[in-house]
């Protein structure tokens, strides 16, 4: 595959908590059947786009959490999915709420093959908000409390020509993820969002969501010399505003193509994995430039 190719960003308009999977999934093979249209090697859906952002609710009884997840990847309702990439030949990333066998609740991401086959999964290491419930708050954020921090680190791994990476919404404001993924040789990192426009904690920077959205992938890309894929879950859903703002960032940190709407849209640009090299070779030289032994306090314990 050429290293040189269209990436779309597929973001969603909101998901009403008794919509179906089937119907969320239905919206997106319409946005893939429209990125591949567009010439689109690769469509990145949102973070947890087969449901309403569930996090928003505290619930206690197990059942009623764990209909929220999926026990196995694919599924009945995600099959059409996998099966229009096969049909169409482009391939995807999806987030979705990632149930184990043993019973380990994750928030997760896969990246899917032009072929339908799962090449890579990434499970959210970030979990912002809070683990118990708050009932002073408009709404809640408890990803604290209904999922387990992922396991599986920053994986980097080869795919569509290049070195790809993931990661998850909150994830995207640490430049340690980015840094990890950038030593790790990411070209390109795709990676969804659920990015409420109300911060209840520190409600003077609401003004500043979508400002913050793009400073940090801004930052991220070209702090590393790569490529980024950025899509929102956009728009009122259940009460709760969320930003749209999907983006697509290159390594120069440069926004090529960004979601003028909160609803389903597809944005899309032309990737090529060799413009890394215009960082990396020069100002972000990693093997020339960077002074590790001067960094101790990155990865020392916390407190
Ligand atoms: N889904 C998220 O991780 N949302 C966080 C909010 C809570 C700040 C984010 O970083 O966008």
């Amino acid at each position: 595959m050429s290293r040189k190719f269209i990436v779309a960003g597929a973001q969603l308009g909101p998901i009403a908590k008794d919509e179906p999977r089937a119907s969320a999934v239905a919206r997106m093979c319409a946005l893939m059947r429209r990125a591949h249209a567009q010439g689109a090697a690769l469509v990145v859906f949102p973070e947890l786009a087969l449901t309403t952002f569930f996090p928003r609710w505290y619930e206690t009884e197990p059942a009623k959490i764990d209909c929220w997840f999926e026990t196995e990847m694919p599924n009945a309702d995600t099959a059409p999915l996998f099966a229009l990439a096969r049909e169409l030949g482009i391939g995807f990333h999806l987030g979705y709420a990632e149930l184990t066998p043993e019973g380990r609740h994750f928030n997760t991401a896969i990246l899917v093959s032009d072929k339908g086959e799962i090449l890579a999964k990434y499970r959210k290491i970030h979990l912002p908000g809070h683990a118990e419930n708050e009932p002073w708050r408009p709404f809640q954020h408890l990803e604290k409390y209904y999922f387990e921090k992922g396991d599986l680190g920053f994986p980097v791994f080869d795919a569509f020509g290049g070195k790809l990476g993931m990661c998850i919404c909150n994830d995207r404001r640490w430049p340690e993820t980015w840094r990890v993924l950038g030593l790790g040789g990411a070209e390109l990192v795709v990676l969804g969002y659920n990015t409420p426009s109300h911060y209840v904690p520190a409600p003077e920077h609401d003004h500043l969501q979508y400002f913050h959205n793009e400073l940090s992938i801004q930052a991220g890309c070209y702090q590393n010399g790569l490529w980024a894929v950025a899509v929102a879950k956009a728009g009122v859903e259940e009460g709760s505003d969320l930003i749209g703002g999907s983006l697509i960032v290159a390594p120069t940190g440069e926004i090529l193509a960004r979601a003028a709407t909160v609803g389903d849209e597809v944005i899309t640009a032309e990737v090529d994995l060799d413009r890394c090299a215009e960082i990396r070779a020069n100002v972000f030289n990693f093997d020339l430039h960077r002074q590790p032994e001067d960094y101790a306090a990155i990865t020392a314990p916390k407190g």
